[in-house]
């Protein structure tokens, strides 16, 4: 057991003890430790803060190197989910080597070929309704009963509803090709039905007038040459031009032709460019950015389409939700069957396109005046001979130096006439840009009407 020995105090008290300092005024130091804590403290203080910046820097470098590394990736491969791997995005939309369970086919770019007459049309002198069927052609549609639902379902066929209105036009003021007839009406209460299915023969209209429809604001402007030679434009004078992008950057030009539909050109979409996921469509932008892209849930290539000739050149995207209509960004119209430009007429081209061959994109929209070139001219041996289609409409100057280059493809060619811009042509080759004897050359979409009109409906 352990005991503690007892010790007399005295006996542990110090013989002499130090004299205890007593603090005087005047005479007091300074502590030496004092100064040494508060350098310890600012250099440790330093020394957090410069552990603090190089993890965010390093953070940082971590974080762009990391965007950049996905960017490339994504440019470059398309990721199977599930089986966890990457295919080359050449091979997605089926270049061949799938994912397993086929992921890399499901949002994939399709193709469209109609062979039968989409049965409403307008006529190019005063949007006259008319409707087809294969035993008695294309007949004008009498007012008599036609009321605004009819408006409406019309419209929706024709693939815009944006403010449709109708209006009597007195049979006696239609052009002589038109007074004669043949004439159809609607079935009274059938509202609802197409209208090709809602009417019915007649040999003159009982109203003495006939429907005139305007189904959108399409080609109207808020206010009112690169491309190579072109001048600057704004948005709002072009408004339904829209950048197609890929990855932030820009790949082709389009237009809307309503709220929820791009024309566009089929040779937009070849090689890894068939994925649906990967595209934006930019509208309302005079300067090219990335802001407020709209995503594209379909992409519908025109099936006769030929990558070899550029026949049939055109596409139509969907996009995921409909733009909002306003000042820097509106449909422009289709053109009516037969609207009968002649050579010379002055069209407008617009695009970020090269701003000289092997140029770059221009960060701001550019504008040009083109003249329609003659048919048999462009076709000559001189110019680009036996390669032009019906489907194909050449536009510049035989003498070269203003023209649509690359980047521009995709994007509208475009006609005012009776108080509204029409989308004449989609721009689509040449060869080289601004060369003389070889003008640009656009899909003719008035050739392209019944396709587009067709393709709009079996997908609205
Ligand atoms: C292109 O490569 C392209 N000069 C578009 C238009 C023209 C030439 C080339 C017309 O997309």
């Amino acid at each position: 057991m352990w005991a503690a020995i007892q010790v007399p105090e005295e006996s542990i008290r110090p013989l002499n003890p130090r004299q205890q300092a007593i603090p005087q005024p005047g005479r007091h130091r300074r502590p030496m430790t004092a100064p040494k804590t508060q350098k310890d403290k600012a250099s440790r203080r330093r020394r957090v803060l410069l552990s603090v910046l190089t993890v965010v820097v390093i953070l940082g470098i971590l974080a762009t190197a990391g965007y950049f590394i996905k960017h490339l990736i994504d440019s470059k491969y398309f990721f199977c989910s599930r089986s966890v791997r990457f295919i080359s995005l050449d091979l997605a939309c089926d270049g061949t080597e799938d994912c397993s369970g086929g992921e890399d086919e499901l949002t994939c770019v399709s193709t469209f070929a109609v062979n039968t007459t989409f049965p409403v049309r307008l006529t190019s002198v005063r949007q006259v309704l008319q409707v087809y069927s294969p035993g008695s052609g294309w007949r004008s549609v009498c007012n008599d009963d036609w009321t605004q639902q009819h408006t409406q379902t019309a419209c929706k066929q024709l693939g815009y509803t944006h403010n449709p209105r109708s209006t009597g036009v007195p049979v006696d003021l239609l052009i002589p090709l038109l007074k004669p007839g043949p004439f159809t009406a609607v079935r009274p209460g059938s509202t609802a039905t197409p209208t090709h299915q809602a009417t019915l023969d007649r040999g003159a209209c009982r109203s003495r007038s006939v429907v005139s429809l305007s189904c959108s604001d399409c080609g109207q402007t808020g206010s009112q040459d690169r491309i190579v030679g072109g001048t600057d434009a704004f948005i709002e004078d072009w408004p339904w031009q829209v950048s197609l992008q890929q990855g932030g950057q820009h790949v082709c030009g389009g237009s809307l032709v309503s709220p929820r539909w791009v024309a566009t050109a089929a040779h937009c979409f070849t090689g890894s460019k068939k994925e649906l996921t990967r595209w934006k469509v930019v509208s309302g932008r005079t300067y090219m950015g990335t802001l407020g892209g709209s995503s594209v849930d379909r992409i519908i290539l025109n099936g006769d389409y030929d990558p070899s000739t550029n026949d049939y050149d055109i596409a139509l995207m969907r996009l995921s939700s409909p733009i909002s209509v306003g000042d820097s960004s509106r449909p422009v119209c289709l053109p009516p069957k037969a609207l009968g430009l002649s050579a010379g007429t002055t069209m407008t081209v617009t695009g970020w396109g090269y701003l000289e061959e092997n140029g770059k994109v221009s960060p701001s929209l550019q504008k040009a005046s083109i003249p329609l070139i003659d048919k048999d001219k462009c076709s000559s041996p001189t110019v680009y001979g036996k390669v032009i289609t019906s489907r194909m409409i050449c536009a510049g100057f035989l003498g070269g130096k203003i023209d649509a280059c690359q980047g521009d493809s995709g994007g509208p060619l475009v006609h005012f006439s009776t108080s509204k811009w029409r989308l004449v042509g989609v721009v689509s080759w040449g060869v080289g840009c601004a060369r003389a004897r070889r003008p640009g050359v656009y899909c003719n979409v008035e050739e392209m009407l019944n396709w587009i009109y067709t393709a709009i409906e079996k997908n609205s």
